[in-house]
């Protein structure tokens, strides 16, 4: 494969991140050039069987944003959240399928592949490790125990710290680390982007 052409875990690079999300189409998941988000969910199920349970959640998730997101054109991750509020509150907190609690679900997500990232890039090889810290850290407290068991075990068959920079598919380990600095601050203003606004409309708790 040419150089830099997996997605892998491109799909946060500088290209896609921050200035779609503040401004542009964040839930174009699958158009983006880059592969978006598919990159990313492409490789959680090229790791197999035993993660296949995360990876039909996220393109369940991934899936039911895109169907929306061309079904009401929405422009937006702002422009979502103001149509889905639109009928009140408590509509939208009634809505198993809304947009927003579907986002809210991969926004905690997100706060965990951000802390894993982090964890790689400090040099500690131990990716289960990393990986459960990051969980426990993130999307533990928003699971109940049978998830949060299953999830535990998974970890424990992550494959090791030079087959992820690997994936990453952008050179020699040096490069790869180089890469996750650059992208990791996009990660974290995408975080905090989405943070803030489901804040000011009270939609963190959405059940
Ligand atoms: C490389 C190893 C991957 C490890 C992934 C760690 C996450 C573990 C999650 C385990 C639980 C998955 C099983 C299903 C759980 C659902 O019950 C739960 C709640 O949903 P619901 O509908 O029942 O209320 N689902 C979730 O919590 C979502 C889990 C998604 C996991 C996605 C893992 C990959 C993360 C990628 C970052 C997502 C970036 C999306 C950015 C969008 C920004 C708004």
């Amino acid at each position: 494969r040419p150089r830099g052409s997996s997605p892998g875990l491109r799909v946060m690079c500088r290209r896609c991140c921050k200035h779609l999300w503040a401004q542009g189409c964040p839930l174009g998941f699958s158009s983006h050039p880059s592969g978006g988000w598919d990159g990313f969910l492409g490789f959680l199920q090229s790791l197999g069987a035993v993660f296949s349970f995360i990876s039909k959640d996220a393109v369940a998730k991934v899936t039911l944003l895109e169907t929306h997101r061309q079904r009401h054109n929405f422009v937006s991750l702002q422009s979502m959240v103001e149509q889905e509020l639109s009928a009140g509150p408590a509509a939208l907190r009634a809505r198993p399928d809304s947009g927003c609690r579907t986002v809210l679900r991969l926004h905690r997500a997100l706060r965990w592949l951000q802390l894993f990232l982090e964890g790689l890039r400090s040099g500690d090889p131990r990716t289960s490790v990393l990986c459960t810290d990051a969980y426990n850290a993130s999307l533990a407290a928003h699971h109940p125990w049978v998830i949060r068991k299953a999830a535990t075990l998974a970890f424990c068959a992550l494959p090791s710290r030079e087959a992820f920079l690997e994936v990453m598919n952008v050179g020699p380990p040096e490069e790869a680390v180089a890469m996750l600095g650059e992208a990791i601050p996009y990660i974290r203003d995408v975080y905090g982007i989405t943070e803030e606004l489901f804040e000011r409309h009270k939609l963190l708790d959405l059940p």
